[in-house]
C-alpha cells in the first residue's frame, strides 16, 4: 500500500459517512483505494467494504456466549479483532499501489484506549499511517466544544503517535462566521481563551490558558480540515496532505516511534 488513514473521532461525527465520500472522492480522481470496516458493531456502512470484520467477528455471538451487554462485548470484540490480523494483513500486502482507509468503532475508547490498538495500527499498515479525527463542527463551535475535542484529540494523539488530520466535518451545518471563529481560535489560543471566558465565567482562567498555548506552542494541532460529507467538499486538501506524507518526502521518521 501507498499509505493508509485510520478514522476515528467521537461517535456520531461522521466517520463513515467521511470514509464514503472520500473514498469515491478518491476513486473518481483516479487513485486505488480500499477499504476496511473495523467496526463490529455498526449495522449499516454506507460504503462497499474490500474487508469487513462483521465478517470475522459478531458482536451478538459474542454477548450470547460470553454473557455480556453490547460495550462489554465491544470490548472483546477489540481484543479478537487483533487475534484475527493476519488473514488482513495478507489482504493489504497484496495491495501494492493504494490507499486504505479504515473505519473504526463509534465508541472512540474502544479503538483509542485499547493497549493493542498501536500495534494493530502498526501491523495493518505496515508503519504507513495516518489518523483522521474527525469532530462535528456544530460540537466545535461553541469554544468549550472546540477545547473539549482538541483535548481529545491531544489523546489520542498521545496513544498512537502519528501524523494526525484535524477532520471538520458537517460544515454544511455552521455558518460562515462559525467556520471562521473555529480557525480563528486554532491560530490565536488567546482569542480562543477570552471567547471561552465569555462563555464560562467562572472557569479558572490561567489552567486553560496556559494549556491552549502549550497546544498553540507544540504545534499540536497543525492545520485544520473543514469538509462536509454530505456536500461532498474539503477532501482535496486532506488527499495533499497524505500524499505529501506518503510519498511527498515529508519527514516521517520525526512522527514514527522506533518500537
Ligand atoms: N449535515 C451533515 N451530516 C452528516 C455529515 N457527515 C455525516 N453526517 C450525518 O451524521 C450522522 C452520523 O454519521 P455516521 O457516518 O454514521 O457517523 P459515525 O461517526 O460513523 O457514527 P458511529 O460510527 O456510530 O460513531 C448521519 O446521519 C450522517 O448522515 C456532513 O458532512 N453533514
Ligand atoms: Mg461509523
Amino acid at each position: 500500500m501507498i499509505g493508509s488513514l485510520f478514522v476515528t473521532g467521537p461517535a456520531g461525527t461522521g466517520k463513515s459517512t467521511f470514509c464514503a465520500a472520500y473514498k469515491d472522492w478518491l476513486i473518481s480522481n483516479d487513485y486505488r483505494v480500499a477499504m476496511v470496516n473495523l467496526d463490529p458493531g455498526s449495522e449499516f456502512i454506507p460504503y462497499e467494504a474490500d474487508v469487513d470484520i462483521r465478517e470475522t467477528i459478531s458482536l451478538s455471538q459474542i454477548m450470547s456466549e460470553y454473557n455480556l451487554g453490547p460495550n462489554g462485548a465491544q470490548i472483546v470484540a477489540a481484543d479478537l479483532i487483533l487475534e484475527n490480523l493476519e488473514p488482513i494483513q495478507k489482504y493489504l500486502d497484496e495491495l501494492e499501489d493504494y490507499y486504505v482507509i479504515f473505519d473504526t468503532p463509534g465508541q472512540i475508547e474502544l479503538f483509542t484506549f485499547r493497549p493493542g490498538s498501536p500495534l494493530l495500527v502498526d501491523t495493518l499498515s505496515d508503519k504507513k499511517a495516518m489518523l483522521a479525527f474527525v469532530t462535528d463542527s456544530v460540537i466545535a463551535s461553541s469554544p468549550s466544544g472546540f477545547i473539549s475535542q482538541k483535548m481529545l484529540y491531544g489523546s489520542v494523539m498521545s496513544r498512537f503517535y502519528k501524523p494526525m488530520l484535524f477532520v471538520l466535518n458537517k460544515t454544511d451545518l455552521i455558518s460562515d462566521e462559525d467556520l471562521k471563529n473555529i480557525i480563528s481560535w486554532e491560530e490565536s489560543p488567546d482569542l480562543l481563551n477570552d471567547a471561552f471566558m465569555e462563555e464560562k465565567q467562572e472557569m479558572v482562567k490561567d489552567y486553560f490558558l496556559s494549556l491552549l498555548n502549550t497546544f498553540k506552542e507544540t504545534q499540536m494541532i497543525s492545520k485544520i480540515f473543514p469538509i462536509s460529507s454530505r456536500e461532498l467538499y474539503g477532501f482535496e486538501d486532506i488527499y495533499s496532505e497524505m500524499s505529501l506524507f506518503f510519498t511527498g518526502g515529508a519527514d516521517t521518521d520525526t512522527m514514527y516511534r522506533d518500537d
